[in-house]
């Protein structure tokens, strides 16, 4: 197969491109490096010694014999430039990660939600034009998130995007439909991903593109088969306050001795899945995209759900950390059940990785042996939901 990867420079995207390498598709990555540049600005960096763009790719083709090609390309803005590509390469995939991803960057005040909105709404709507303006058959696999539907299960599972649902009309009369799940997003990023929901409907019922929407839950670990076999390709690993997801923030947290960060009382619950199974489930995405006349495909995209406070004990257990209760910086539930379908993948073949036969071996191998590159002062939250929550800091 033919894959572009946009985003492909990124933690989900460069072990992707490299794993579809390996096994001979034809990789294109499109990336502006802009969640470098974050770093740059934000003064974070990988936890891991990440290579540039340029030593990645050309280490991969030592190591492998294989040409992965890279392409330099904001496609929130350079429609024309996405749209060559698009004409050029004819893929018979698109894998689109390339939007700002950080729930608590969104919601760093008026820039953080305008970057936001404009990149990652005008990135999708740009992808969908240039098919349809292509006239090419392309499938495009999207890395969604399951925080669309806001954790809150109402009491059932939330089921794989769609919802059966019996209305009474004026006339007394049943009706049944199956309507997109009701969204309910917690922070400005998590409200791009809701709104991308409706562009892959509009276009898929007016263009008939074929789109797979991945509702991926906390991607946790960090190394896959591909990127150990050499340091330079090594993916990145994010543990500041703002890109650093929780099970690997604590992971780190308990390699350098400093409290696990729990937020309110950790009566969070979550989604998680391993790295290597994220991948696993994209290439059975991309091995079965949905018939032209289909509707948007959706997928939950997880393994396994957690309380926060049954992974900090969990890992507290394992290294003897201390938990720290914090105030929460976000606007959430304090306390939430979350009941998930996750049958799709299941039934595809998916074998996951179970969250507590991998964690000791992500302390030994990523979290201990680059704890020296931590800058401390970055653990603490630094993107606040309401103004009263940053007063009260
Ligand atoms: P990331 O920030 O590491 O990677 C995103 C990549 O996209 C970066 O390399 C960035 O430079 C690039 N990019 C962003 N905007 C772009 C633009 N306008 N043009 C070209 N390139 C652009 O994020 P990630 O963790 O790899 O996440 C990838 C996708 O998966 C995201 O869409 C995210 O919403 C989704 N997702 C991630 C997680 C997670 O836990 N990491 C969980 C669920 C869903
Ligand atoms: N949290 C803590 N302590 C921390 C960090 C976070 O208690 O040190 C809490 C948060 O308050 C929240 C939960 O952990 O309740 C998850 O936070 P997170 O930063 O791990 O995840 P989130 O902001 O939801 O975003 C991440 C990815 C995003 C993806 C999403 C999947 O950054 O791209 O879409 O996970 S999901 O959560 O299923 O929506």
């Amino acid at each position: 197969m033919k894959v572009i990867v946009l985003g492909g420079d990124g933690f989900c995207g460069w072990p992707t491109s490299l794993y579809l390498s390996k096994k001979d598709h034809e990789v294109i990555i499109i990336d502006n490096l802009s969640r470098r540049k974050i770093d740059l600005e934000l003064g974070v960096n990988s936890l891991t010694p990440i290579s540039f763009i340029d030593e990645r790719i050309s280490a991969w083709k030592s190591i492998s014999g294989k040409e992965i090609r890279f392409e330099n390309i904001d496609i929130s803005e350079n429609y024309q430039r996405l749209l060559n590509v698009i004409n050029e390469v004819k893929p018979d995939a698109i894998i689109h990660f390339a939007e700002q991803r950080a729930a608590p960057y969104s919601m760093k005040g008026s820039y953080g939600k305008r970057y936001t909105v404009n990149n990652n709404l005008n990135a999708t709507n740009n992808l969908l034009a240039a098919i349809v303006e292509s006239g090419l058959e392309i499938h495009v696999v999207h890395l969604g998130t399951m925080g669309v539907y806001g954790y809150g299960g109402a009491g059932m599972k939330i089921p794989e995007g769609y919802l059966k649902i019996k209305v009474t009309n004026e006339d007394g009369k049943d009706i049944s439909k199956e309507i997109l799940y009701p969204p309910n997003p917690g922070s400005i990023y998590h409200l791009t991903k809701t709104q991308d929901a409706l562009m892959f409907a509009f276009y898929n019922k007016n263009d008939q593109i074929k789109i797979t929407d991945l509702h991926q839950g906390i991607v946790w670990g960090t190394q896959t088969e591909e990127t150990e076999l050499d340091l330079r390709l090594i993916n990145r690993f994010d543990y500041d306050s703002d890109y650093g997801t929780v099970l690997n923030r604590f992971l780190m947290q308990a390699a350098i001795g400093y409290p696990l960060t729990v937020y309110g009382t950790g009566g969070q619950t979550r989604a998680f899945i391993h790295i290597k199974d994220s991948i696993k489930c994209i290439e059975l995405a991309l091995n079965n995209p949905p018939n032209k006349k289909d509707g948007v495909k959706i997928y939950n995209q997880m393994t396994e759900t957690h309380r926060l406070i049954d992974l900090a004990n969990i890992i507290s257990k394992l290294t003897n950390a201390e938990i720290n209760y914090l105030p929460n910086p976000r606007n959430e539930s304090e306390e939430n059940d979350l009941i998930v379908d996750n049958q799709c993948f299941i039934n595809l073949g998916l074998k996951p990785t179970k969250l507590t036969d991998a964690l000791l071996e992500e302390i030994k191998e990523i979290a201990n042996k680059f704890s020296a590159n931590c800058i401390k002062s970055k653990i603490v939250p630094s993107s606040f939901w309401t103004r009263e929550q940053e007063l009260r800091k």
